[in-house]
C-alpha cells in the first residue's frame, strides 16, 4: 500500500505555463474553499506545515504540487465559491481550475471534497458533472466528520447522496484533526495510478 513517507512541497503555479509537465501521475484535490483540501494533504504527510491552512476561505488560489515518494503528485487545487457577493456561479469558479484540467495530460484522480456538515452547493454539482463531462476518474471524500455525531452524519450522507446521486457507500470518510481516512484514500490512490 501507498505510504506518505517523502512529501515535498515542489512549487506553486498560477497559469498552465508553470504547470508540471512531466510524467509524473497526478493526483488532484478539489472542493470549495474552506472545506480542507489543505487539511487533507496535511493529514496525509503528517506534517501540519506542508500545506498553508485558514480559517479565512479563499486561502489557497494557486495550483501546489507536492511531490510524494517521488511515485506521484498530489495536488492542492485552488477553491471555488469563494466569493460569496458575486452574482452568477462563474464568478464563484476559478478559472486556474479549467486550465489546470484541460492541461494536466497526466491526471490520474481528482478527489472531491464536500463538507460533511453541508449540503453540496451548486458549484459542488457543476464540478462533478465537469468531471464526468470530461471523463476524469473523481472520488467523492466527506471532510469534518469530527464535527458530527453518527446519527447526524449518516442522516447528512443520506441527504448528500440524494442531492447528487450519489452511491452513499462510494464516500470516503474523512476527518483531518482526527486522522481518520487516511488508509482509504492510500488505497483509492493505489487503485488509480
Ligand atoms: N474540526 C476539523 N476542522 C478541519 C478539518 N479539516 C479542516 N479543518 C479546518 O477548516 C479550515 C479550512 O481548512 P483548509 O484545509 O485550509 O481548507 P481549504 O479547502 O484548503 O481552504 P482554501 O485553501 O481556502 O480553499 C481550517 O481552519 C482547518 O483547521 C477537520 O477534519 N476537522
Ligand atoms: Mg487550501
Amino acid at each position: 500500500m501507498i505510504r506518505f513517507i517523502n512529501c515535498k512541497f515542489i512549487k506553486s503555479a498560477s497559469k498552465k505555463e508553470e504547470f508540471l509537465q512531466d510524467n509524473v501521475p497526478q493526483v488532484a484535490i478539489v472542493g470549495r474553499s474552506n472545506v480542507g483540501k489543505s487539511s487533507i494533504i496535511n493529514m496525509l504527510a503528517n506534517n501540519s506545515k506542508l500545506a498553508k491552512t485558514s480559517s479565512t476561505p479563499g486561502r489557497t488560489r494557486l495550483v501546489n504540487y507536492f511531490d510524494i515518494n517521488k511515485q506521484f503528485y498530489l495536488v492542492d487545487l485552488p477553491g471555488y465559491g469563494f466569493a460569496q457577493a458575486a452574482k452568477n456561479v462563474k464568478e464563484q469558479w476559478d478559472f486556474t481550475l479549467d486550465e489546470y484540467f484541460e492541461f494536466s495530460t497526466n491526471l490520474k484522480l481528482v478527489f472531491v471534497l464536500l463538507d460533511s456538515r453541508r449540503m453540496p452547493s451548486e458549484l459542488d454539482v457543476l464540478m462533478i458533472n465537469y468531471l464526468v463531462d470530461k471523463g476524469i476518474p473523481y472520488v467523492l471524500v466527506l471532510t469534518k466528520t469530527d464535527k458530527l455525531s453518527k446519527s447526524e452524519l449518516s442522516e447528512n450522507i443520506n441527504n448528500i447522496s440524494k442531492i447528487i446521486r450519489h452511491n452513499k457507500e462510494l464516500f470516503v470518510i474523512t476527518s483531518a484533526s482526527q486522522r481518520q481516512g487516511i488508509n482509504e484514500i492510500a488505497k483509492t490512490i493505489e487503485k488509480y495510478l
